[in-house]
């Protein structure tokens, strides 16, 4: 790789597979299948092609937040898609979501099956669909989706910008780092202005825009993200962030959509693959064996 600050870019940008990082080997300027892999089939309404990154747990979050509501239809089977392995690059997991990142949804409840791609259209749609986490009256439900959509639009400056260079990157790029650092400070800024003076981000109720923003947010004044980030990026300042974050985290809900498609959670098994209620009781006690709840 050349040296920071002599490469000039050529005229014609030309693809050098390798050159990705931590991600080298499945990065590609191409989109479309690489293999043909179908995807497995579990016998709940709802199939989650997924993985537990942060954008991954918005959506399992809200599945457990759901079925702790008593909403039966929100029984869902949980498959771990291994990104690392380019199993999104599958022609079964393509089919259902075209950008190849997980999450993607598959709604089998009615006559024909509803595919749902990109985690916050996941969201709007199960919160429609059940009637729950989503505001009803107009103002209080646009100030619901306006969080949504920032979130949605912000994170990538987080995970993309921030976490990639400061983490992945196989060099330390001062430059990098300082502005994806600086962006992800004014936008943990942004929520703690917001926070100062209400309990959630749409006002005094827990919507679908809490549970897309906090495994971003949440997870980095936590410590749950990108190493000691919380230390680097002086998370201790975002007092309201905290309260919010800390909060949320107390939800059994939350702990046990934390847990779904991660080989493990804080050092402790995760649950590759959920298919049932049941399944989190069995990790408990292998959580519990190896000391961690
Ligand atoms: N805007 C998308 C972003 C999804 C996304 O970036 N997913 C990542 C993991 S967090 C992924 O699947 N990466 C695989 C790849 O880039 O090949 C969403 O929110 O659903």
């Amino acid at each position: 790789m050349t040296d920071s600050t002599t490469y000039q870019p050529p005229r014609v940008w030309t693809w050098k597979p390798g050159n990705g990082g931590a991600f080298a080997s499945i990065n590609r300027p191409v989109a479309g299948p690489t293999h043909e892999r179908e995807l497995p089939v579990g016998r709940h309404p709802l199939q989650l092609y997924s993985l537990g990154t942060p954008n991954g747990i918005k959506v399992t979050i809200l599945l457990e937040e759901l079925l702790a509501l008593g909403q039966r239809g929100a029984e869902y089977d949980a498959w771990m898609i291994r990104i690392n392995q380019g199993e999104q690059f599958g022609s079964g997991f393509v089919a259902i979501n075209p950008n190849s990142k997980i999450p993607a949804l598959v709604d089998r409840s009615g006559p024909q099956p509803i595919r749902v791609f990109e985690s916050g259209s996941i969201l709007l749609y199960l919160a429609e669909k059940f009637g729950a986490f989503l505001p009803t009256d107009v103002a209080t439900r646009t100030e619901c989706l306006s969080w949504l959509f920032w979130q949605m639009g912000s994170a990538p400056f987080v995970g993309g910008g921030f976490g990639h260079f400061y983490v992945y990157a196989p060099v330390k790029i001062e430059y990098a780092i300082d502005r994806y650092a600086m962006e992800t400070k004014r936008q943990l800024d942004v929520l703690d202005r917001h926070l100062a003076d209400k309990p959630y981000l749409a006002g005094e109720t827990y919507t679908i825009a809490d549970m897309a923003a906090w495994p971003w947010y949440g997870g980095l004044v936590l410590g749950q993200l990108y190493g000691d980030a919380a230390t680097f990026l002086s998370a201790h300042e975002y007092k309201h962030v905290l309260r919010w974050a800390h909060e949320i985290a107390s939800r059994p809900a939350v702990q046990r959509g934390r847990l779904v498609n991660r080989d493990t959670v804080d050092g402790a098994p995760g649950l590759p693959e959920r298919h049932d209620a049941s399944d989190f009781d069995r990790l408990a006690s292998l959580r519990a064996q190896s000391g961690t709840s």
